[in-house]
This record gives structure tokens, sequence and C-alpha cells, in this order.
């Protein structure tokens, strides 16, 4: 019989993680979010590493109706401006608010959450190290600080 202890020996000689980060499809980490009528995000940093599977789920938690309040998060593309992001994306109302001129530039983005509602998106966290800013780009919230910033390793 093999013992635990041998198990893990043999994992660590592999190089293989024996716990936390993983890029298996079916098992994200998640990162749990909520915003309300104050236009903050509970959580403005997340540190992931390469190629990390994410699992964001944001929650609005505010007394507004949707069409006044309502939150997303959007993971933009390195050397995205994104201001010019969200300047373009505030005329997009058909769209969750996301400007199809940047769409290319969108790594990751939720629905809208209305107050009370709940919204998730997976996806890999990029394969290159560095800083990719989250935003919400519900007309407004990005200037009141609606914002994140996602920390690659
Ligand atoms: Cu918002």
């Amino acid at each position: 019989m093999i013992s635990r202890l041998t198990v893990v020996a043999a994992l660590v000689a592999l190089g293989a993680p024996l716990s936390g980060a993983t890029s298996d499809p079916a098992n994200p980490r998640t990162v749990g979010i909520t915003a309300g009528d104050n236009m903050k995000y509970s959580v403005t940093e997340i540190v992931a590493r390469r190629g990390e599977r994410l699992r964001i789920v944001l929650t609005s938690t505010g007394t507004m109706p949707k069409m006044a309040m309502a939150h997303n998060v959007v993971v933009l593309a390195k050397g995205t401006d994104a201001n010019a992001f969200i300047d373009a994306s505030a005329l997009a109302r058909d769209n969750g608010f996301i400007a199809q001129t940047f769409m290319k530039n969108v790594l990751a983005a939720t629905q809208l959450a209305g107050n009370g509602e709940t919204v998730e998106v997976s996806f890999d966290a990029p394969k290159t190290a560095g800083r990719y800013d989250f935003v919400c780009s519900f007309p407004g919230h990005y200037l009141a600080g609606m914002r994140g910033v996602l920390v690659v390793n």
C-alpha cells in the first residue's frame, strides 16, 4: 500500500501543484464580489496565477431599480484605454453596456446584475503576468470608482 506521504512526495517531484490554483475548466476558483448603491466593489484586487481558471460571482445588493442601478464586471485586456471603453460603452445598453467596438478588448464579462441579482463568469486568467483592469461599465459607475485590478503572477 502506498502511503499518502509517498503520493505527495511523488507529486512534488513531478512539480504538480498540491492545492490552490487550477486551470481545470470544471473546477475554477470562485471569487465572490458584492456591490450596492454605493457603486463600489467589495473586492478591488484579485490575485491569480497565469492561466488559472477563475469564476467571478457578482451579487448586487442595493435597492434602486435595475434601469437606474445595475452592475457588471468587465475584465479588460492589457493596454485597453479604460476611459475610452467606458465612454463608448455608455451608449451600448442593448449589449450590456459593452461597446461592440471594444469586444476584442474584453477578456471576460458578466451580465448586468440588478439589485438582488447574482451574475457570474468563468474564464482563464491571462497567460501573461501583469495587471488587468476590471470595471463596471454601467454609465457613471467607473468614474464613481467602481473598478479593480486582476493581478496575474
Ligand atoms: Cu456598477
